[in-house]
């Protein structure tokens, strides 16, 4: 990257660790400088530089719509007429809480927070609060947020305790987490067996989307519902990337499986900081100041975050969307697959409604070690490739792409079109 934004990025290592507030922004995964994005709207983002990218990052899940839509930016005007925060209880957040009782097959309560992270930080808590159990299963490759629970990779052999994943997660509470293939229902099963009632909680992406896209295999999740339920373990699935992107009751709504409690964030923001969690009423009731169940913000609950949450999820309020967002999807990735063919690169695609992953390789990816044994070092110079030709992918390859209503035909052609571009120099830099 050169120009006004190599210049910030220089100044903003002087002043943010890596110039960057969220690591994997930093493009070190793809050896690119990131653009600093001075706008967007619709599909589109433009970096200092005034150069146009179509966006399929979509601020990491949030602008399912696409950037700006009107009705929301409406919203967040109205809602700053009338001031930005109280620390007070709002019309708004009953409002937005309504909204996502309705929507959420399992929610029967709900806590706003103010990120995704704070959402599964809570939901562990009360989930260790609530069954007086310590423990916790993760899997492999699934991302929480940076809560220190969930900082943990996996012991070194099946049903191991957890090591930290990060200097400064304390190696005994790494221990009470375990983290266990996805889609490996024996490992829970062997796990539960060994330490059923020291576990309060299993937490699951229920479609992994930070390892790259994983889908779950038939049973797994019901597997998880079954063996959580036969010992009094709570299920808590985290869709703060697949609540109302995959559909309108998120996972849980396609998979038709009720968790004790669900994590929220991203597109129920509406691009503004929101995180939530909510579930069955007997749990949540433990939450202060109903329950001793500690957990506060002064920002959670904002009214200008209420308003664009309320707004984006009054208009996913139609399904037809949904539809329309199916539509687009299976036209990009069927179009990916076969300009792969056309380039003779192998290629596989994982996508669950309008968010999925392009691996390189031929063998179907379905856990953390499938997608490490896919040809992850070809990707940086795709994403450079499609960068350079104004196609702004995640900067890694253990991310998402995400659809929004505002990408057209016409632009999802010319990504497929730059896509054929980038796998023809991938493939003859390989020959
Ligand atoms: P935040 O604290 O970043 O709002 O949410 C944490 C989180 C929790 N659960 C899931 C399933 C998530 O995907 C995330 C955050 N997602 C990442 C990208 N996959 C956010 C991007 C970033 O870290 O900058």
């Amino acid at each position: 990257m050169n120009g006004r934004s190599r210049e910030l990025f220089l100044k903003a290592k002087e002043l943010i660790p890596g110039g960057v507030n969220s690591p994997v922004r930093a493009g070190r995964a793809v050896g690119v400088d990131p653009p600093f994005i001075q706008r967007a709207d619709g599909c589109y983002l433009w970096d200092a530089d005034g150069k146009r990218y179509i966006d399929y990052v979509g601020s990491w899940g949030p602008m399912i719509l696409g950037h700006r839509p009107p009705e929301v930016i409406q919203a967040i005007s109205g809602a700053l007429e009338n001031g930005t925060s109280y620390g007070a209880p709002t019309e708004l957040e009953v409002n937005l809480a309504k909204l996502i009782v309705e929507a959420v097959p399992s929610i029967e309560i709900v806590r706003m927070v103010n990120s995704g992270t704070e959402a599964t930080m809570s939901a562990i808590r009360l989930a260790r609060g609530f069954t007086g159990r310590n423990m916790i299963i993760k899997f492999d490759g699934c991302y929480h947020g940076h809560t220190d629970s969930c900082l943990v990779s996996a012991g070194s052999g099946l049903a191991t305790f957890g090591i930290p994943g990060s200097p400064g997660v304390p190696a005994d509470l790494a221990r009470l987490t375990i983290s266990l293939p996805f889609n490996n229902l024996e490992a829970v099963e062997v796990t539960v067996k060994k330490f059923g009632d020291q576990i309060a909680a299993i937490i699951v992406e229920p479609i992994a989307g930070n390892m790259g896209v994983v889908l779950p295999e038939e049973g797994f999740l019901e597997g998880l519902r079954r063996i959580t339920r036969e010992n009094d373990i709570l299920l808590i699935f985290d869709e703060v990337i697949t609540g109302f992107r995959v559909g309108p009751g998120g996972a849980q709504g396609l998979y038709n499986i009720m968790p004790d409690l669900t994590c929220l964030g991203k597109i129920i923001g509406g691009g503004l900081p929101v995180g939530a969690y909510g579930g069955r009423r007997d749990i949540m009731s433990q939450i202060a100041p109903d329950g001793n169940i500690y957990q506060a913000g002064t920002l959670s609950g904002n009214p200008l975050a209420m308003a664009a949450g309320m707004a984006t999820l009054m208009i996913l309020k139609n399904k037809e969307i949904y539809t329309k967002l199916e539509q687009k999807s299976r036209f990009l990735f069927s179009g990916l697959i076969d300009v792969a063919k056309r380039a003779g690169v192998d290629m596989v695609i994982n996508r669950a409604g309008s968010m999925g992953s392009m691996f390189f390789g031929k063998d179907p990816v379905v856990d953390f070690n499938s997608v490490k044994e896919t040809e992850t070092s070809k990707y940086p110079s795709f994403y450079r490739a499609m960068l350079a030709q104004r196609v702004y992918l995640a900067p890694s390859p253990f991310e998402a792409l995400f659809i929004s209503l505002a990408h057209n035909e016409e632009i999802l052609k010319k990504t497929i079109d730059s896509a054929l571009i980038a796998l023809k120099g991938l493939k003859n830099s390989l020959d």
